[in-house]
């Protein structure tokens, strides 16, 4: 009878929440319906499920800042979502159904582009792909760019701290903001949103919204740095024998082109495979295939020219096997389809135990050679699929497990892999998680795997700023 009791308040407290919620985004600005929910409740992996007690789109910050009140009054827990593109699960919310999704994609304007002071403002929902469409109307360039560009947002950007491919030369997410606005866990409005390049008046405030993931604040705008636009950007793909030659590879060129290799990325021989195998209208540039290969995108005043005199004494070398220069836009996107389709080629090759791990760039040699030992040692069906930022010492070490491996034996085999993994990660000291964040998938591994200090600061940040733990309650720490 008492349990009945409860469960009847619960409901109706629920349901005013909900009521008062709709009123605050109106008409246009809210779903329960299951079906259309259904899309947001998941991760693209589809790893993780959740439910919502609503999922509201509010399209002012106003409305956030209003939704985001209501919840901590009646205590319930804010999620925020963007392009849901993120690897963790982190804007996925709970089972319960009792959680409030706060989706961001309609608060997508573009406040302000001020091309002399190289910085733009733009709402939390704006798409990846067209803030960099925006910024380069106006004569600049927006250097952030990843594989979900087409979908992922800025204000998941931010919260993920997110990286890509042109980190080498432009930085992270946290070198691109220059101010944030941000709704705070009671529903107040903090203006950061500064375009400074200088501020060393007290505390790094917007650093602190930056990577949490949604733990700390919903970011509703951010002022982004703008850069000169950079001259035509050559591409090429080598063929290389090792990860040392690489690494090698990546030194010699930046000593030669100081700030001008804007991407540089690994591709090992089965990420490739997965490619050609899975992904249509692909074919690999080369005669032979190879160990590995790097994609590199350069900004040359002389082009192809250049980069073939570049290349010659490299190769006489031995540190490339063999390159081929795209000569064109299509022979570019050809080269890049490559590179990007590679998680979705894994996809259907039943999706790898994800690892999105760092170590010191001089170190990935023998990162790869102690993993590929450690692995075979532990768990020798293994199958590693790697790939990655090598300018960042960021390897995605993906792991495959065959299809003859029961179904029952698979949650230990990934637990062990897994484990060995970070372990070695550790001992190098790397980072479990280079760009993705933690979300709920690596909640536990940043509990096992972080300095207790760490964790007693960061749980001191969260109590701080989000005493009622109601933003993104249960992801991160
Ligand atoms: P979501 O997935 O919606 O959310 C991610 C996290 O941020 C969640 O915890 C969520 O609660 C929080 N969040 C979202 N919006 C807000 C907000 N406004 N305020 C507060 N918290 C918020 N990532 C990289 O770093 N580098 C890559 O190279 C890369 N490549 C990718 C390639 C593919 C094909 C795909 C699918 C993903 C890739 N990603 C990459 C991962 C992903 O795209 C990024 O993490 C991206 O930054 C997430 O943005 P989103 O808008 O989709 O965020
Ligand atoms: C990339 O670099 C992304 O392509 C995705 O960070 C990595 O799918 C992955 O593991
Ligand atoms: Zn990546």
């Amino acid at each position: 009878m008492r349990v009945t009791l409860v469960w009847a308040m619960a409901e109706s407290a629920g349901q005013k929440l909900a009521q008062q919620l709709k009123a605050i985004v109106g008409n246009n600005g809210w779903i329960s319906d299951p079906t259309e929910l259904a899309p947001h409740l998941t991760e693209w992996r589809d790893r993780v499920r959740g439910n919502a007690l609503l999922m509201v789109s509010p399209n002012t910050v106003d409305q956030v800042a209003a939704v985001v009140r209501a919840c901590a009054d009646a205590e319930v827990v804010v999620v925020a979502q963007g392009g849901n593109t993120g690897m963790c699960a982190g804007a996925v919310p709970d089972e319960s159904g009792e959680q409030v999704l706060l989706n961001l994609g309609r608060l997508n304007r573009i406040r302000q582009v001020d091309p002399l002071d190289y910085s733009m403002v733009v709402e939390a929902g704006c798409i990846l792909a067209d803030v960099q469409a925006e910024a380069q109307r106006n004569g600049r360039l927006f250097p952030l760019s990843l594989g979900g560009e087409g979908s992922c947002q800025i204000g998941g950007n931010v919260s993920t701290n997110a990286g890509g491919i042109n980190v080498l030369r432009y930085g992270t997410m946290r070198d691109l903001v220059l101010g944030l606005e941000v709704v705070l866990a009671d529903g107040s409005v903090w203006n950061g949103l500064k375009s400074l390049r200088k501020d060393t008046a007290g505390y790094d405030l917007k650093q602190l919204f930056i990577g949490s993931e949604g733990t700390l604040g919903v970011i509703t705008a951010a002022t982004l740095k703008l850069f000169p636009r950079p001259g035509e950007i050559t591409s090429a793909m080598l063929a290389v024998r090792t990860a040392t030659d690489a690494v090698r590879l990546l030194a010699e060129m930046r000593e030669r082109l100081p700030d001008r290799i804007q991407a540089f990325e690994l591709i090992g021989e089965r990420a490739m495979c997965y490619v050609l195998e899975h992904i249509p209208a692909t074919r690999l540039p080369f005669a032979q295939h190879s160990p590995w290969y790097v994609l590199i995108d350069l900004d040359l005043a002389g082009g192809v020219d250049q980069l073939a005199g570049l290349l010659e004494p490299l190769s006489d070398r031995g540190l490339v096997a063999d390159a081929v220069v795209a000569k064109n836009n299509a022979e570019r996107e050809a080269l890049w389809r490559l590179r990007h389709s590679i998680s979705e080629a894994e996809r259907h090759e039943g999706g790898g135990i994800k690892h999105d791990i760092s170590v010191p760039v001089g170190a990935l040699h023998e990162f790869l050679v102690c993993a590929e030992q450690s692995l075979a040692r532990q768990v020798p069906v293994a199958i590693p699929v790697v790939f990655g930022h090598v300018g960042d010492g960021n390897l995605h070490y993906n792991v495959h497990l065959p299809e003859n491996v029961p179904n029952a034996d698979r949650g230990g085999l990934s637990a062990q892999v897994t484990e060995s993994i970070y372990q070695l990660v550790k001992r190098m000291g790397g980072s479990i998680s280079a760009e993705h964040g933690i979300g709920v998938l690596k909640r536990d591994a940043l509990e096992q795997f972080s300095d207790p200090q760490d964790l007693r600061l960061m749980r001191a940040v969260k109590k701080a700023l989000d005493p009622q733990d109601i933003l993104n309650r249960g992801k991160v720490i």
